[in-house]
């Protein structure tokens, strides 16, 4: 997609703040840290309209930017980050629980994993977790230009096997480079338009 208007539309932690359109929405999960926000500016051709930080737990709030009217990319505050109370954890947790469990127009959830390391537990938790609402996560391994290109192959493979992915394809991107951009794009604009699984029972 050619994307040139984008605008950070809605900015908060309950459902009476998040936008009542209705466009789709393809929503970015993964531990603190692991670049979700960064692959957010490199989707949309911005440098810094999602707020990064070398520090983890930068984003607290969902964040939904609008693009070209089409459909919400929604960052989500980052998980398992160890420094934060037990409380607060638990807040994040829930408020990303409510919202994977309730959003009627998400489409697709995106699983970030960092491209040079095995995933962690959380990373298996987490994928268990968006599975349990009836997604297929598409995984993103991030920070690829930190390895070599002889080593990505690899670190697929490592990725694979424990998240014990067998039918669908991880995609790797760098932010650096935004290699993997064109690939990512492909599959969000099959997904619009596509109803949030059927497990979704209607609580309201
Ligand atoms: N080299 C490299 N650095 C990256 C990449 N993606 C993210 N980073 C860096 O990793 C750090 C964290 O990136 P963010 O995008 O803020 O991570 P996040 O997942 O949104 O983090 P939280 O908001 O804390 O959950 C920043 O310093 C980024 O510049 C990448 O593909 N390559
Ligand atoms: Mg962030």
């Amino acid at each position: 997609m050619n994307v040139q208007n984008v605008s950070l539309e809605a900015v908060g932690v309950k459902f009476e703040q998040y936008p009542t359109s209705g466009l789709p929405e393809i929503a970015f999960a993964g531990k603190s840290n692991v670049g979700k926000s960064s692959l957010i500016n490199g989707l949309i051709n911005r440098k810094k309209l999602a707020r990064t930080s070398g520090a983890p737990g930068k984003t607290q709030t969902v964040n939904f930017y609008n693009v070209e009217e089409m459909l919400y990319l929604v960052d989500l505050p980052g998980f398992g980050y160890a420094k934060v109370s037990k409380s607060a954890r638990q807040h994040w947790a829930g408020v990303i629980d409510d919202y994977l469990y309730k959003r009627k127009s998400l489409c697709q959830v995106v699983l970030l994993v960092d491209g040079r390391h095995e995933p962690s537990a959380n990373d298996v938790l987490m994928m268990d977790w968006i599975k349990s609402f009836g997604f297929e996560p598409l995984v993103v391994a991030t920070k690829m230009d930190k390895l070599k290109r002889s080593q990505h192959q690899k670190a697929i493979s490592v990725i694979r096997k424990k998240l014990d992915i067998k039918s669908f394809n991880i995609y790797p991107f760098s932010a650096v480079t935004k290699a993997g951009k064109d690939e990512i794009w492909e599959i969000f604009e099959k997904c619009i338009g596509t109803p949030r699984p059927t497990l979704y029972e209607d609580t309201e």
